[in-house]
């Protein structure tokens, strides 16, 4: 009876978590042009191996209960190598600490499937209390770095105050995701640190950083906005002197805080960045994905800033532990151009947005800024619509006379082409 409910368990876990994992992950939708998002989100709590989770053991374990449960799998920091896309998520058990956890796909859309074991992180002599948020950068001194966020208590705390924790940024150096290095912390003048990025390159000989400096553990409070900064080395990385890239601007996308997402991308127009921005709500707050581009010999300045997001929370995406949220720390840019966007929505699952460098550069340079007023977005829109109006009434096209006519579309695109 009781062997009959471990295999009928064992069984009926490992049909699902085969199907999850062989599920196809088609584009959804026609989309903004911009990227295409996909039907499934490509790595969930539920790609998680049931060895992790559960003790096999029949005579330990009779009734396959989950001993070890996971609750949710988001943030991952992405790279490519040796031709597979690989993940590294932040796992977070059910005891609410994260782990990192690499998992593996051979097209970077489905069929991410976790290595046998998570990643062993080493700790400094400070011991992390949570470690989340990798962002990887394949460094041209040849390694590549894994740059996280590490929590530890705030010894100010006042007693009984048991939440506040000072965050900083752990470094981490691998060739091949399976080995880590840890190095020292990173150290700044700001006493918190989150969504800290290293730069591929040297600038002026230096490893230089995006950095977020802020005040407390949630709020940026005077400070916040995307920082830069240079350091000589590397394994006791200082940073003297911060300077702000990309601040926080009232009433906007990014009023409340920002941070850098992954390593930004070299274009042949300069620096391609994903961020996230935070506003407040009468839900709380909002984060969404945005994108900048800085210039190619000097990244901490930027020349292009489309206005509003790029990417915002929708259907199931605005759901989860902390809903409202979408935030992306990887993505994989592939020789052909071809970019793999890697965001999780409200600190739960992973997904995808597919997308290529020229889409990505077509969006930024040709995307207008934020004018700040709704005023000046009225002249900005209806410049838009007076120059589509313009051409209507000019068009031959058949298809663009066909609009707001109530005619068949695809008749006219018949017309087109027939
Ligand atoms: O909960 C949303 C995000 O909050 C933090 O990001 P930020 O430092 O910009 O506020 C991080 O904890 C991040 O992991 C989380 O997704």
């Amino acid at each position: 009876m009781v062997a009959d409910v471990f295999r009928k368990r064992l069984s009926r876990l490992l049909r699902d978590h085969e199907r999850t994992i062989a599920r196809r992950n088609p584009v959804s939708g026609t989309g903004n042009g911009i990227f295409d998002r996909h039907v499934h989100p490509v790595l969930t709590k539920e790609h998680v191996p049931l060895h992790w989770t559960h003790d096999l053991d029949r005579e330990r374990n009779p009734l396959l209960l989950e001993r070890l449960g996971v609750n949710c799998v988001f943030n991952p920091g992405a790279i490519e190598l040796d031709g597979k896309c690989l993940l590294v998520a932040r796992v977070e058990g059910n005891d609410r600490k994260s782990f990192f956890a690499v998992a593996e796909s051979g097209n970077g859309i489905d069929g991410f499937r976790f290595w046998d074991y998570p990643a062993v992180i080493p700790e400094t002599e400070d011991p992390d209390v949570n470690v989340y948020d990798m962002r990887l950068t394949r460094h041209e001194d040849g390694f590549i770095y894994g740059l996280f966020c590490t929590e530890r208590r705030d010894p100010d705390a006042p007693r009984g105050d048991l939440s506040s924790a000072v965050a900083q940024c752990g470094i981490v150096r691998t060739r091949d995701l399976r080995t880590w290095e840890r190095l020292a912390d990173l150290k700044t003048g700001s006493r918190q640190q989150r969504n800290v990025v290293l730069h591929p390159e040297f600038v002026q000989g230096k490893y230089a950083f995006y950095t977020r400096p802020q005040d407390g553990f949630i709020e940026a409070g005077s400070g916040g906005g995307i920082g830069w900064g240079l350091s000589d080395g590397i394994e006791q990385a200082v940073i003297e002197e911060e300077t702000i890239v990309d601040d926080r601007l009232y009433h906007t996308i990014k009023e409340v805080k920002n941070g850098q997402g992954p390593a930004p991308i070299r274009t042949a127009h300069g620096w391609l960045h994903v961020a996230h921005g935070v506003r407040n709500t009468a839900a709380g707050l909002r984060y969404v994905l945005y994108a900048f581009l800085t210039d190619a010999d000097e990244p901490w300045k930027v020349i292009r800033s489309p206005g509003g997001f790029l990417l915002a929370p929708e259907g199931e995406e605005r759901v989860g532990d902390v809903s409202n949220v979408v935030f992306c720390n990887g993505l994989i840019a592939r020789a052909n151009g071809d970019v793999l966007l890697y965001y999780a929505s409200s600190d739960t699952r992973c997904h995808v947005a597919t997308t290529t460098v020229e889409r990505l550069l077509d969006y930024v340079l040709h995307t207008p800024s934020d004018p700040l007023r709704s005023y000046a977005c009225v002249q900005q829109r209806n410049d838009l619509i007076r120059r589509n109006l313009d051409l209507l009434a000019r068009t031959r096209d058949p298809l663009l006379r066909s609009m707001g006519k109530g005619e068949d579309p695809e008749a006219a695109r018949g017309a087109v082409h027939g």
